[in-house]
């Protein structure tokens, strides 16, 4: 019962925090009104701005990703709002995208997995959610909308029309088995058959479908919502019997870039056990990753590769960013169009000694990239308020001009440099399940590296005067059982006894 005091002090210490949270409810959240175009009756619905959205898979901010992305950088950070404490509220593709598209924590949504019964797409469709989100809402206040791209896991060649996704003028969907299949992408477009494009880059695939999408929505009445979200730079998954997760698969043109570039080795990187200068030896993480082996020469190589193959693959998505700006440009919409960017998740590739992957509560895998650009938005800017992903809809709510739901867990975020919204300063993480390696060390789920119980759940707290929690870790003891309090410079996790 060594740390019971600490255990009190902690969990009053967390407990004040919440209660400072909690007592900020949502009529608090003070926001300067955005500069929206005001107009009465059907000039106000004409005069609306335009939403692009583009959400890339498993793309890190921690790892510097953004650093080898200098179109996005030119369109979206240095003319727009760089978000640089935004976080993931769940660190895996499906149950973020859920949240995202519906400003709800998972344990809201229930959406906790990639597949069912938990996950994926028919159990968002089991959940309500296919009336009751985003795209469906946006319609509703005269808003067309399109999406191509990765939608959600589980949304397969088998049940695309079980039901159709509704709330889309316009859709092109990736659909499993071959959503991550590089070269092998199969889509499904509006209520039509699946149509496969073995053998084109799926970076060219989508490009070409989202610059469609944008041409239609340009041409239309109504203001529009247009998303585009492409596979990368998530794993390479081809369609067969040993499911393997690969390195992503650069365009041609961009196969020679970054020869020289490797992880950056910052401090949790593959570390010692003695890996810092600390008064006593200190495995970086706790629970089962206290447990992972130091990664051999050859693992590391492996992993430096995986990195660049990311950063090139994402060049094909830096050249998407500058056609979408450009096209917006010669239809004179652009300066009445929001752009943001992000990722469903982050990545960590060595850190604490773990093989390419997410789902863990480190900030490689909750943080991600936010960019915003738009009317009203500073230019240059770089934003330190804690924002998160069920915050987007609500934002995207602010911007169109719609009410705020009852049911979001989120709120608008600060859009203009003069914003005083109080703002919370907290994320809630939370996750189940699965902790599944990439790459080709380590991989598949009789591996013993694949962890069946990597449950938790998080608060990273962020203030003025504080970003807790520090270098520590905490064993707790409860009468029902021991717990490990997991912080790591990151996140502080309670991780379920094992
Ligand atoms: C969440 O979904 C799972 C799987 O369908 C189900 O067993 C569980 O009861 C659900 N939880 C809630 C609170 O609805
Ligand atoms: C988009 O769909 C909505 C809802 O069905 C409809 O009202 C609107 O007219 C459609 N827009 C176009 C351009 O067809
Ligand atoms: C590519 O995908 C199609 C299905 O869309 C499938 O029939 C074909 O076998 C795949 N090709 C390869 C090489 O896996
Ligand atoms: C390096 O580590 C990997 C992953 O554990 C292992 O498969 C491989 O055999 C090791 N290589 C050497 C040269 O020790
Ligand atoms: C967690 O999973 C491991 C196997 O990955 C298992 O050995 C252990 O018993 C599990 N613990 C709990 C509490 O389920
Ligand atoms: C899992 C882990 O890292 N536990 C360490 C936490 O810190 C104590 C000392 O304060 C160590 O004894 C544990 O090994």
């Amino acid at each position: 019962m060594k740390s019971f005091s600490g255990l009190l002090a902690l969990c009053s210490g967390l407990l004040a925090l919440q209660d400072a949270v909690a007592s900020t409810s949502p009529q608090q959240v003070i926001q300067q009104p955005l500069n929206l175009a005001s107009g009465k009756g059907g000039s106000l619905i004409k005069e609306r701005p335009n939403i692009v959205f583009i959400i890339t898979d498993d793309q890190d901010l921690q790892l510097d990703s953004i650093d080898y992305t200098p179109l996005t950088l030119k369109h979206l950070k240095k003319r727009g709002t760089f978000y640089k404490n935004h976080f993931v509220t769940t660190a895996l593709c499906c149950p973020s995208r859920v949240s995202l598209w519906t400003g709800r924590q998972a344990h809201n949504t229930n959406v906790t997995d990639v597949h069912p019964p938990y996950g994926g797409y028919p159990k968002f469709v089991a959940q309500g959610f296919n009336s009751n989100f985003l795209p469906v809402w946006l319609q509703e206040a005269g808003y067309d909308t399109y999406y191509t791209g990765k939608l959600f896991n589980a949304h397969t060649i088998y049940n695309y029309d079980a039901p159709h996704v509704a709330g889309f003028n316009g859709s092109d969907f990736l659909l499993d088995p071959y959503t991550y299949s590089y070269l092998n992408s199969t889509y499904q477009r509006n209520h039509d058959p699946p149509v496969s494009y073995e053998g084109r880059h799926t970076a060219d695939v989508i490009e070409e479908k989202a610059l469609g999408f944008l041409d239609d929505a340009i041409s239309g009445d109504r203001p529009f919502f247009v998303a585009i979200a492409p596979v990368t730079p998530h794993s390479n998954i081809d369609h067969q019997e040993t499911l393997r997760m690969t390195a992503p698969i650069p365009a041609e043109r961009h196969k020679h870039l970054f020869n020289d570039v490797k992880v950056p080795r910052t401090e949790h990187f593959n570390p010692d056990t003695l890996h810092n200068a600390e008064l006593e030896p200190k495995p970086s993480g706790v629970n089962w990753i206290s447990r992972l082996p130091q990664q051999n020469q050859s693992n590391v190589d492996y992993n430096d590769h995986f990195y660049r193959q990311r950063l090139r693959a994402l060049q094909t998505v830096d050249e998407l960013v500058d056609g979408v700006v450009k096209r917006l440009e010669e239809s004179g919409k652009l300066e009445n169009t929001y752009i943001v960017y992000t990722s469903d998740n982050g990545y960590h590739i060595g850190q604490h000694r773990l093989q390419p992957g997410k789902e863990c509560g480190f900030e490689e895998d909750i943080r991600v990239p936010l960019f915003i650009r738009g009317p009203g938005i500073p230019e240059d800017h770089v934003e330190d308020a804690v924002t998160t992903h069920i915050d987007l809809a609500p934002t995207l709510f602010e911007i169109a001009g719609i009410e705020q739901r009852d049911d979001f867990d989120g709120t608008p975020i600060p859009l203009g440099k003069d914003s005083v919204g109080l703002r919370h300063e907290h994320v809630t993480v939370e996750y189940w399940g699965l902790a599944i390696p990439e790459g080709k060390y380590d991989f598949g789920p009789d591996n013993p590296a694949t962890i069946t119980n990597n449950t938790y759940k998080a608060l990273r707290i962020i203030g003025d005067e504080y970003d807790l929690p520090t270098h520590t870790n905490y064993t707790i003891y409860t009468p029902q059982a021991e717990l490990t309090v997991q912080t790591n410079t990151v996140s502080l996790a309670i991780l379920y006894p094992e």
